[in-house]
C-alpha cells in the first residue's frame, strides 16, 4: 500500500476557543498549531484563517501572512488554503485565499451545496464550482475536491468533463455534516471515484477515530484537526492539532502502514516538487 498522507485541518472556520481553547486565532497560535501537526507527521495543513477576535476571514493579506509564518516553521509542508471559507461568505471573498505569492500549490474546491447545522446552508452552485475550478486551473493551483455526499463527486465529475480538472483528481470525503460516517457510506464513495484518483476522508466530531482507521486499511489519506473534532475520545479534549495527528501515526502503525513525508506525498498526489 502507498504511503499515508496525513492532512491537518489546524483552525476551520466555525470552532470557537469555547469549545477547546486551543483552536487557533491569531497568526501565532497559527503556526503553534501547523508546527504540532507538521513535527507529528501531516505533511498537508489544510488551513482557514481568523481574525485575532476568532472571526473567519478569507483576507488575502491575513492569509499571506500566516502562509509565511507557517513557511518559516514548516518549511516543506503542502499548504492548503480553503476556498469554503465561513457559511455565508461571497465567491470573491472566498477566492482571496488564492491570490497569494507565491501561488499556493493546493487549494479546496467544494463541490456542492449542503446543509450545515441549525439554519446555515453552505452555498456552491454548479456556476461557482466550475468557476473556482477554472481559475485554479489557470493559476496552476491542484484542488482538493471536497465532498460533503455522493452527488459532489458527480459535480466534480462534470467540472472533469468540461476539461476543469487535471488528473489525478484528489478527493476528500467529509463524513457526517450532510451524510452519515459509517464504514458502508465511506466504502460507498471510495467505490464511485474514477481509477487513478487519491482520495482522503475525515469524520467529525467522534466520528474521527473509527474513520481514520477505516480509511488506513483501505488505502485511503486521512484528515484530522480542530475544524473537524476536537476531543481525543470521549469527554478528553485535544491539547494540540499535533496530538491529533500522532493518534493517527500510531493507528498507522498498528496496522503497518508508513506515513509520507512531503515530498512523498507531493509524488502521490501527482503534484510538481
Ligand atoms: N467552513 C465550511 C463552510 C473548505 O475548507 O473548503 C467550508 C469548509 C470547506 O471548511
Ligand atoms: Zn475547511
Amino acid at each position: 500500500m502507498e504511503k499515508l498522507i496525513i492532512a491537518a485541518a489546524i483552525c476551520g472556520a466555525e470552532v470557537t476557543k469555547k469549545q477547546n481553547p486551543a483552536v487557533p486565532y491569531t497568526v501565532e497560535e497559527i503556526v503553534r498549531e501547523a508546527k504540532s501537526a507538521y513535527d507529528a507527521g501531516a505533511s498537508v495543513i489544510h488551513l482557514h484563517v481568523r481574525e485575532d477576535d476568532g472571526t473567519p476571514t478569507q483576507s488575502k493579506d491575513r492569509f499571506q501572512v500566516c502562509v509565511d509564518a507557517i513557511r518559516k516553521e514548516c518549511p516543506d509542508a503542502i499548504i492548503q488554503p480553503s476556498t469554503g471559507g465561513a457559511v455565508g461568505m461571497t465567491d470573491l471573498e472566498r477566492l482571496q485565499s488564492t491570490e497569494i505569492v507565491p501561488t499556493p500549490e493546493f487549494a479546496t474546491l467544494d463541490c456542492g451545496t449542503c446543509n450545515f447545522g441549525g439554519d446555515d446552508i453552505f452555498v456552491n452552485t454548479d456556476n461557482t464550482i466550475f468557476n473556482f475550478a477554472k481559475i485554479m486551473q489557470e493559476r496552476g493551483i491542484k484542488p482538493e475536491l471536497e465532498v460533503f455526499d455522493k452527488g459532489m463527486i458527480d459535480t466534480a465529475l462534470k467540472a472533469d468533463k468540461k476539461g476543469l480538472l487535471e488528473h489525478p483528481m484528489h478527493f476528500d470525503f467529509v463524513l457526517g455534516v450532510q451524510m452519515t460516517a459509517t464504514i458502508r457510506d465511506l466504502l460507498f464513495m471510495v467505490e464511485s471515484l474514477p481509477a487513478g484518483s487519491t482520495w482522503t476522508a475525515t469524520g467529525l466530531g467522534k466520528n474521527a477515530w473509527h474513520i481514520a482507521a477505516a480509511t488506513i486499511s483501505l488505502g485511503g489519506h486521512v484528515r484530522v484537526g480542530f475544524e473537524d473534532n476536537l476531543y481525543m475520545e470521549k469527554g478528553v479534549l485535544a491539547e494540540s492539532n499535533g496530538q491529533m495527528v500522532a493518534k493517527v501515526v500510531e493507528i498507522a502503525k498498528l496496522l503497518g502502514r508508513e506515513v509520507a513525508n512531503p515530498t512523498e506525498a507531493r509524488e502521490i498526489l501527482g503534484m510538481k516538487q
